[in-house]
């Protein structure tokens, strides 16, 4: 096994790669593989992941093929990657949190506190004491009940949901949550695609992708905008070498040249092996940070005027007058923007905007895919908004090959938002919810992230509960965020792996250690599986086949429902026991509460289960009006101070989230160390920097506070002029607590102004 001392820091740098995915990836993740555990058990879990019935990847949540098309190997390296990082043979034990302090762990690296495997027994930290200890799962509950029933309201409780979590224990969990009597229902999609559900809500009545992969095979032109795939949706590649094949386009839109979009090698295929691969982007578009908005109204500006040259032929007037509404109040305002403006913001020139033009004229089919350059920006929402409109003009949406495609990140994302795990859910959820169970949920809004935060930070939030992820890490601000949940009288955490929110803690601080996806789930009723949703809506199951990494383990269903028995008693009427001992139990609620779910258990026991529709393929919008709205949107240039760059906090080749399996970033050639700033050579120039210079990352806000990275080193990159890169979650220190997206509330993580300044030698 490889040694589990943080990797020496000590950076090199190679040229960035031109292209993704061949057989050195495959080298990487089994290395990755066998240093956490045996041959044996790697062969295993590689062979059961995403097979029909085998279990669900737990990295992205990009679809799999239809179970006839699968592949035996139907994975790719990260997915090998994150699977081996759950599967491990390493064990946190009671001895381990006897030998280490807490003060002593929250010293210690993401990467090494991953490292020491998989947690095996429930722990307690009481107050005042410096070390975890033993506890047994019912005394664990019972301090949680205490401490719920000594808040004087329900409101001063925080559930944080993480998209790991499957359908049917995110169902439970909100269920708990509502019954207790709060919506505070915190989730990572808060941080994620929050700008999405908002944008698409606003513009189609439903936040939520419309295409399948059948659609991006079949696409004439696939914009991939703000994302990139080759690290963090792998597979999303063979689809889109595929769209290739069958002669579609791609036009890549991003602030730097990421290797995935350029060039793919199919690591599975003999093709890809020898061959020079498939060029993905037939145009790269190395926007300024912060200018898809101006993109996408320049795009539209150039349709209407084509169409003013061309009465008739250009605009699909036939949809726009069946399904949308507002379609003259935006043309006018699209009529006033300038190139001047259009190209300030974008920094690219007017002849590749009008390249990018031809080829939307001549596709009859084009679909915008999306992730985290869109909606961690200020005006994430208003993007969105804007590339509805784009597709809404040719009547993009309904139709195969067409549609919007924000690519969902944790593999269960949005299947969670499904469950209702939302701060705001409509009243429609919250009456079909109070029906079914006989009480009446709260309807009053619930805090998100950020203002759970606050809540936390100014003593109005006194018990945290999350329920996978790493809240401490994964949100902006980290030092108020630290200091918000140091503020808890309760910090519990359902968790597979030690991470820094066992760290920060609470003056009670619980860990209750859980199965992951690939751990056999065994109940009073037998064998049992979960259920989750991919980013195209398709909702099936998920088997483990290992052996639980502890026999002290319980499933996050049995944690939620145990919880919440120990905490509602004879408050409310529901079956938690049942519940806890046959999921089908909780499948046939779903199936009454949630629209979609009608015989869910039959439905989705059959191989590859079953697609959510989407409303606005049949052309329903459920907006008010009933149709998709144009909207009117303005842009501004994302503008630093001058001797200021605009920082992205972004993820690694070798990371999920908030851990780090190695200090590398293979495909921007990177190697060896994580704390690295990557920037233009001429912005070095200009701010009297050079490549490897030592630097600190100042961040500047209005609130006036100074917000420090200490001890950086400078990568000359070729990033888009006036922005910065490094990764998250060493730069969460960086991001305000109160620099969000407009609507969304989303932290700006791909907007944070900074300046660099020259380390000082330590004394
Ligand atoms: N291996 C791996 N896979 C993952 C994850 C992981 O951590 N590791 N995380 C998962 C999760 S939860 C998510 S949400 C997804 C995230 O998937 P991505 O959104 O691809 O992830 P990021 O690394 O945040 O990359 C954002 C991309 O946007 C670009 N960008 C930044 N600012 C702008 C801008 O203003 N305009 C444009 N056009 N581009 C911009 C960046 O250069 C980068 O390519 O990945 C999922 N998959
Ligand atoms: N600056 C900056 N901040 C960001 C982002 C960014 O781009 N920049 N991205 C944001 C995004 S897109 C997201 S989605 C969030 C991610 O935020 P989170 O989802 O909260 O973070 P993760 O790192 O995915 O959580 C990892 C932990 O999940 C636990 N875990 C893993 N599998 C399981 C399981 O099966 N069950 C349970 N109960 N626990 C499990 C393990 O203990 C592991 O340590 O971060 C956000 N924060
Ligand atoms: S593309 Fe995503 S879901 Fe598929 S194997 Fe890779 S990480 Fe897993
Ligand atoms: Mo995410």
């Amino acid at each position: 096994m490889s040694s589990i001392e943080d990797p020496s820091d000590d950076l090199s740098v190679t040229p960035p790669k031109t292209w993704a995915t061949g057989v050195p990836a495959v080298t990487h993740a089994l290395q990755y593989s066998l240093g956490q555990t045996s041959v044996r058990r790697t062969a295993l879990t590689l062979l059961n992941i995403n097979q029909a019935k085998g279990f669900d990847c737990p990295g992205c949540a990009w679809p799999e093929p239809a179970p006839g098309k699968r592949h035996m190997n139907e994975y790719c390296e990260n997915g090998a990657k994150h699977i081996n990082d759950e599967a491990t043979s390493r064990r946190v034990t009671r001895e381990f949190f006897r030998e280490h302090s807490i003060a002593e762990l929250d010293g210690k690296s993401d990467y090494w506190l991953n490292q020491q495997g998989r947690l095996t027994e429930p722990m307690v930290k009481r107050p005042g004491a410096t070390h975890y200890e033993p506890i047994s799962w019912d005394d664990a509950f019972d301090i949680l009940a205490r401490e719920l029933h000594h808040l004087t309201s329900p409101d001063q409780a925080l559930f944080y949901v993480s998209g790991r979590l499957n359908n049917e224990a995110a169902f439970l969990l909100q269920l708990f949550a509502r019954a207790y009597g709060t919506n505070n229902l915190p989730d990572c999609s808060n941080m994620c695609h929050e700008s999405s559900g908002f944008g698409l809500g606003q513009s189609l009545g439903i936040g939520k992708g419309s295409v399948s992969l059948d659609d991006i095979h079949n696409s004439d032109l696939i914009f991939v905008v703000g994302q990139n795939p080759g690290t963090n949706h792998p597979r999303m590649l063979s689809a889109l070498e595929e769209t290739k094949r069958n002669g579609g386009q791609v036009i890549a839109v991003n602030t730097l040249p990421e290797a995935g979009l350029m060039r793919f090698k199919h690591p599975q295929k003999a093709r890809g092996v020898i061959g020079k691969g498939t060029a993905i982007a037939d145009q790269f578009l190395h926007i300024r940070a912060g200018g898809d908005l101006a993109l996408f109204q320049a795009l539209n500006l150039l349709l209407l005027q084509a169409e003013d040259a061309a009465p008739g032929t250009v605009l699909d007037h036939s949809y726009i007058r069946s399904d949308t509404t507002g379609f003259n109040a935006f043309a006018e305002h699209a009529r006033t923007i300038t190139w001047d403006d259009i190209l300030a913001a974008t920094s690219l020139t007017r002849e590749e905007i009008e390249q990018v033009h031809q080829r939307v004229l001549n596709a009859n089919s084009i679909i915008v895919c999306w992730a985290m350059g869109i909606t961690q920006q200020k005006h994430g929402v208003a993007s969105i908004r804007e590339i509805c409109n784009f597709l809404m003009l040719r009547g993009n949406i309904g139709k195969r090959g067409a549609g919007v495609c924000p690519v969902r990140g944790h593999s269960n994302v949005q299947g969670d938002r499904t469950m209702g795990v939302w701060e705001q859910m409509p009243q429609e959820f919250l009456d079909a919810l109070g029906t079914e169970f006989n009480f009446t949920p709260p309807t009053h809004h619930g805090l998100d992230a950020v203002n759970g935060i606050r809540a936390m930070r100014d003593g109005k939030a006194h018990v945290f509960i999350g329920v996978a992820g790493n809240f401490a890490r994964a949100t902006p601000d980290s030092n108020v965020t630290e200091a918000a949940l140091r503020n808890c009288r309760l910090t519990a955490q359902v968790s597979t792996k030690l991470n820094r929110s066992h760290t920060v803690c609470g003056d009670t601080a619980l860990i209750l250690p859980t199965l992951g996806r690939s751990d056999r789930d065994v109940q009073d009723s037998g064998e049992q599986f979960i259920t989750v949703e991919d980013s195209m809506s398709e909702v099936h199951a998920s088997r483990g086949r290992l052996t639980p990494a502890s026999p002290h383990l319980l499933s996050e269903v049995a944690i939620i429902s145990r919880m919440a028995r120990r905490t509602l008693g004879d408050k409310v009427d529901i079956p938690w026991e049942q519940f806890e001992a046959d999921y089908d139990t909780i499948r046939d609620r779903i199936a009454r509460v949630i629209p979609g779910f009608e015989d869910f258990n039959t439905r989705v026991g059959k191989p590859g289960g079953f697609v959510l529709p989407n409303p606005v393929n049949s052309h329903i919008y459920p907006t008010p009006s009933g149709k998709a709205v144009f909207t009117r949107n303005e842009f501004a240039k994302l503008e630093a101070p001058k001797g200021h760059l605009i920082l992205q906090t972004l993820r690694s080749h070798d990371q999920w989230n908030t851990i780090w399996y190695a200090p590398n970033d293979r495909y921007r050639g990177i190697h060896n160390a994580r704390r690295v700033v990557m920037v233009n050579p001429d912005d070095l120039t200009t701010l009297g920097f050079q490549d490897r210079d030592h630097v600190d990352l100042v961040s500047i806000w209005h609130d006036g506070t100074e917000r420090r990275a200490p001890d950086f080193q400078i990568v000359a990159y070729p990033t888009s002029r006036g922005s910065a890169a490094a990764y998250y979650p060493e730069t969460n220190v960086l991001v305000p607590l109160d620099s969000v997206a407009d609507i969304s509330n989303c932290p700006t993580s791909k907007g944070v102004i900074i300046r660099l300044e020259p380390t000082r030698e330590a004394a």
